[in-house]
């Protein structure tokens, strides 16, 4: 899984990815034309538990990866729109950063500090910059469909009208009805406006408890980036003490990766050995079979029967033995559909 981050030039992209990631990327860079790509660990109290009853050699939490891309919407649209790097178009999802904090030693580029509007400004740039690539394309295949060579250039054509009329309307690639070979064929394009969004509100530190001014309707992760950017330099120990500081009980990057994992329908299943913890993600409604196969594809190819157990079942049986034993070790085919918690282990042969 892979999360675009974009905002406007100085918003906190990149101290935000910074605390993610644990990198130490420049920030203040003003827009530097320079990608960051990063991973962030998931934490799962499950994946800890399971880690002290396996003690194994290696425990694998499940991760997502960030792309820090360089600021929008600081040069008016037409430029910034050409800015957004194609390192976005194979994000699953967009993470947008917009800005609450004031600081007179960081300009804002748009000269005064409103979240609300940057929020628009980044939804109209996203779509923008859609049609450009929707206009490039059309252009290209008009002559093509004059030919009449290929009924499915006629049907990308159409497609494409269509997208466009959407777009001029403001409505994102996302919000439009297609069948599913529609979607495919559009996937190719990489529209950011067809990519799912959430919202970070970079607040200053003195602003965590303040209310802040409506989103036209979203409901955004408010956190602020330069203070989860220290915390998450912090030993282990020292942290309770600085979140009590400012009377936080948690870090709030938690709640960005699990926004993101409820966003895009993601569910975590549970490999264990004494070899290996590991924690998978797949999307919501993934098979058995499919689900084997992203541990390894022999697994799919050779696929007999998964033993499946509840985290919570598990851990009261507290080793597979005990829990074959009481009868909550299930054997399950390949049409079984993964549930979130559930502790695998594929039978296979090749
Ligand atoms: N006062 C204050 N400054 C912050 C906060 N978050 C980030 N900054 C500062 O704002 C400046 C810009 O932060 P970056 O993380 O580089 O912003 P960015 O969105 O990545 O900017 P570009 O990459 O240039 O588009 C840096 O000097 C940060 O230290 C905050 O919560 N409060
Ligand atoms: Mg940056």
């Amino acid at each position: 899984m892979k999360i675009g981050i974009i905002g406007p030039a100085a918003a906190g992209k990149t101290t935000l990815f910074n605390a993610l990631t644990g990198g130490a990327a420049t920030t203040g860079g003003y827009g530097a034309a320079r990608v960051n790509i990063g991973a962030a660990a998931v934490a799962d109290a499950r994946v800890d538990a399971l880690s002290g009853v396996f003690r194994p050699k290696k425990t694998t939490h499940a991760s997502v990866n960030f792309v820090d891309a360089p600021g929008v919407g600081d040069a008016g649209a037409a430029k910034s729109a050409e800015a957004i790097p194609q390192a976005l178009e194979g994000a699953d999802a967009l993470l947008v950063v917009v800005r609450a904090f004031e600081d007179a030693g960081v300009p804002h580029p748009k000269e005064s500090v409103d979240p609300a509007r940057d929020l628009a400004d980044v939804r109209f740039d996203l779509m923008l910059r859609d049609l450009a690539v929707v206009e490039r394309r059309m252009e290209r295949l008009e002559r093509l469909v004059k030919l009449k060579r290929d009924p499915a250039e006629a049907a990308e054509f159409a497609l494409l009208g269509r997208i466009r009329e959407a777009l001029e309307e403001g409505r994102p690639v996302r919000s439009m009805e297609m069948s599913e070979e529609e979607a495919r064929s559009v996937k190719g394009f990489g529209f950011l406006s067809a990519k799912p969004l959430l919202f970070v509100v970079n607040v200053g530190e003195n602003q965590l408890g303040d209310v802040l001014p409506k989103m036209n309707g979203e409901t955004p992760v408010v956190l602020a980036a330069r203070l989860e950017e220290e915390l998450a330099q912090l030993p282990d120990e020292e942290r309770a003490e600085f979140l009590a500081d400012y009377s936080l009980e948690s870090s709030a990057l938690d709640k960005v990766i699990q926004a993101a994992f409820s966003l895009l329908n993601l569910r975590c299943f549970f490999t264990v050995s004494e070899e290996e913890v590991r924690a998978w993600p797949v999307r919501a409604g993934t098979i058995a079979l499919h689900a084997a196969g992203t541990i390894h594809s022999d697994l799919e190819r050779g696929f007999i029967r998964a033993e499946v157990i509840s985290h919570p079942d598990f851990m009261a049986a507290g080793s597979l033995g005990a829990a074959r034993e009481r009868g909550t070790l299930r054997l399950e085919g390949k049409d079984y559909v993964v549930k979130d918690g559930d502790i695998f282990h594929v039978r296979f042969n090749v």
